[in-house]
C-alpha cells in the first residue's frame, strides 16, 4: 500500500514572522495590513526563527510529513527576478529539518503573499504575474526539487482571488466582477504554466494544486435547484478542479460569463499550455459543504462573517441569476458560522475521484477555536471531535477504493489567520502570544500522535446512511 501522509499544514504569511528580515522583500498583505492598522503577521508565530523547535514537535507528534508554504517574497527579491540567497538558504534549512527528522516536505509554491512590486502593477490582472511566477517556481525547482518530491502550484485560487477581487474582505480588496475573472484566469494559466515547466525539466516527484474545496448540495431534487447547483459547483469548484485536472475551463460557465465580461484575455495558445499540463495530483482544503437553492431576487451578495461571533449576521452567498446558499439551521456551526458537516468530506471525496481520478491529499482540515492558551495544556476536546469525524469521514472514502494518500490538520501549531487575526486558534500545539511565544501541546497534539502512530486504528469509526 502507497504510504498515507500525516501531518499539518502552515502558510508563510501566517507563520514565518520575520517580514523585513532576511532580504524578504514587501509582500501585498504587509502592505494592506500595515496600511488598513490590521492585526498582520510581522511576527505571527515567528516560525522563521523557531522552526526547528515546531519541526521537532511535529517528529515528536508522529508526523510523517509538513505542508508549508514558500514565501515569493523571501526568494525573488525585485521585478528583474533577482534571487535572495539568503531566503534560499532559510528554506534549504527548513526543508533539510524536515528530513533528518524523517518528514517529507510537502511544499506549496504560492499561499497568497505575492510580491508587493507586482501588485504595483496590478498583481494578478497583469500577465507580467503569470510569467514572473513561472520564473519563480523555475527557481524553487532548481534550488529544492533534488529533496522535495511533493509540489502544489497555489494553495487555493478561488478563496484568494474572490476575496481581493469579489468580496474584497482580502487585498487588494477590490469587488468587481471583470477583474474576478481576469484574476482566476491568470492565475490558473500560472499554475499550468509552472506544471509546464515542471515537466520540461524533468524535475522528479509530483506537482499538484490545492482548492478551497466546497461539496455542493441542494435544498431538494428539482430541476431548478439542480440548475443552481451546477451554477454553484461551476463557481465554487470546477473551474479550479476542471481547469487543473482535465485541463478544460468549464463551457458553460465561460457561456454565462461572456454575456457581461470580456474573454479577450484567453488567448488560444494559453489554452494549449492549460490542456496540455495537467496535475498529478488534487489537493482538498475541506471545511464546510455549499448547500444552495436557486436564485430569487437581490443583487450579488458576498459577505463573510470574520467577527468570531454567530450573533453578528451570518455569512452570505448570493450571486445574482445564479443561485442562493442557504445555511441549514438544524446543522452545528463553529463560532465563525462555519458548517460542521464531515460527511461533505466523505461525499466529496467520493466526487472527486469518480470524476477526476487523480490522487488526492487532504491538505487542509481543521476547527477554529477561542482558547485560553494560559493553563498547562489546552483541552480542546471539541477540535479532537472534529478531526475524529473528518479522519473518520476520509477513511470511510478510502475503504471505498478512493486513493486518499495523505491529511494535514490545518494547523500543526497556532498561527495567524488572516483577517480573523491571531484569536482565532487551530493549532495542535499552543502559541502563547502574550508570554514570549511560549509553545505548548494541547490535548489534540497527544490524541493525532496516537492516531498516527495506529495507523488510524484509533479513530472512533462510524458509517453513514444516505448523504
Ligand atoms: C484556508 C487557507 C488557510 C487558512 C484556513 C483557515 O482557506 O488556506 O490559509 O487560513 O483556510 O481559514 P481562516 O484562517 O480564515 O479561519
Amino acid at each position: 500500500m502507497k504510504e498515507f501522509l500525516w501531518g499539518g499544514a502552515t502558510a508563510s504569511y501566517q507563520c514565518e514572522g520575520g517580514w523585513n528580515e532576511g532580504g524578504r522583500a514587501e509582500s501585498m498583505w504587509d502592505k494592506y495590513l500595515h496600511e488598513e492598522n490590521l492585526e498582520n503577521g510581522d511576527v505571527a508565530s515567528d516560525h522563521y526563527h523557531r522552526f526547528k523547535e515546531d519541526i521537532k514537535m511535529m517528529k515528536e507528534g508522529g508526523h510523517t510529513s509538513y505542508r508549508f508554504s514558500l514565501a515569493w517574497p523571501r526568494i525573488i527579491k525585485n521585478l528583474e527576478g533577482e534571487i535572495n540567497q539568503e531566503g534560499i538558504d532559510f528554506y534549504n534549512e527548513m526543508i533539510d529539518t524536515c528530513l533528518e527528522n524523517g518528514i517529507t516536505p510537502f511544499v506549496t509554491i504560492y499561499h497568497w503573499d505575492l510580491p508587493q512590486y507586482l501588485e504595483e502593477l496590478g498583481g494578478w490582472l497583469n500577465r507580467r504575474t503569470c510569467e514572473a511566477y513561472m520564473h519563480y517556481a523555475k527557481v524553487c525547482f532548481d534550488a529544492f526539487g533534488d529533496r522535495v518530491v511533493h509540489w502544489s502550484t497555489f494553495n487555493e485560487p478561488r478563496y484568494c482571488i474572490f476575496s481581493g477581487y469579489l468580496i474584497g474582505n482580502y487585498p487588494p480588496g477590490h469587488r468587481d466582477l471583470q477583474e474576478t475573472l481576469t484574476g482566476s484566469y491568470y492565475l490558473m494559466l500560472a499554475s499550468a504554466m509552472a506544471v509546464k515547466v515542471f515537466r520540461e525539466g524533468g524535475y522528479k516527484g509530483q506537482i499538484g494544486i490545492v482548492h478551497s474545496f466546497a461539496p455542493v448540495y441542494g435544498v431538494d431534487g428539482t430541476v431548478q435547484t439542480r440548475i443552481a447547483m451546477r451554477f454553484a459547483d461551476n463557481f465554487l469548484n470546477n473551474w479550479i478542479l476542471d481547469t487543473a485536472a482535465m485541463g478544460e475551463i468549464p463551457g458553460d460557465m465561460l457561456g454565462e460569463l461572456s454575456k457581461t465580461c470580456d474573454l479577450s484575455m484567453m488567448l488560444p495558445e494559453d489554452l494549449e499550455i492549460i490542456k496540455h499540463n495537467t496535475v498529478d495530483f488534487l489537493g482538498l482544503n475541506y471545511y464546510a459543504r455549499a448547500v444552495v437553492k436557486p436564485y430569487e431576487t437581490g443583487e450579488t451578495t458576498l459577505i463573510v462573517n470574520n467577527s468570531g461571533s454567530k450573533a453578528k449576521g451570518t455569512s452570505q452567498t448570493i450571486i445574482k441569476g445564479w443561485f442562493e446558499q442557504v445555511r441549514p439551521e438544524s446543522s452545528r456551526y463553529t463560532e465563525w458560522d462555519t458548517e460542521i458537516f464531515p460527511e461533505g468530506l466523505y461525499e466529496g471525496i467520493r466526487q472527486v475521484w469518480k470524476k477526476y481520478h487523480l490522487p488526492v491529499y487532504i491538505t487542509e482540515n481543521g476547527i477554529g477555536l477561542y482558547e485560553d492558551v494560559t493553563v498547562d495544556q489546552v483541552d480542546d476536546e471539541e477540535r479532537i471531535q472534529f478531526m475524529n469525524m473528518h479522519i473518520n469521514a476520509i477513511l470511510n472514502a478510502k475503504e471505498e477504493g478512493c486513493d486518499v494518500r495523505g491529511y494535514f490538520a490545518w494547523s500543526p501549531f497556532d498561527l495567524y489567520s488572516w483577517k480573523n487575526g491571531t484569536e482565532k486558534r487551530y493549532g495542535l500545539v499552543a502559541v502563547d502570544y502574550e508570554d514570549n511565544l511560549k509553545r505548548k501541546p494541547k490535548k489534540s497534539y497527544y490524541w493525532f500522535k496516537n492516531v498516527i502512530e495506529t495507523k488510524g486504528e484509533a479513530i472512533k469509526r462510524e458509517t453513514y446512511g444516505e448523504v
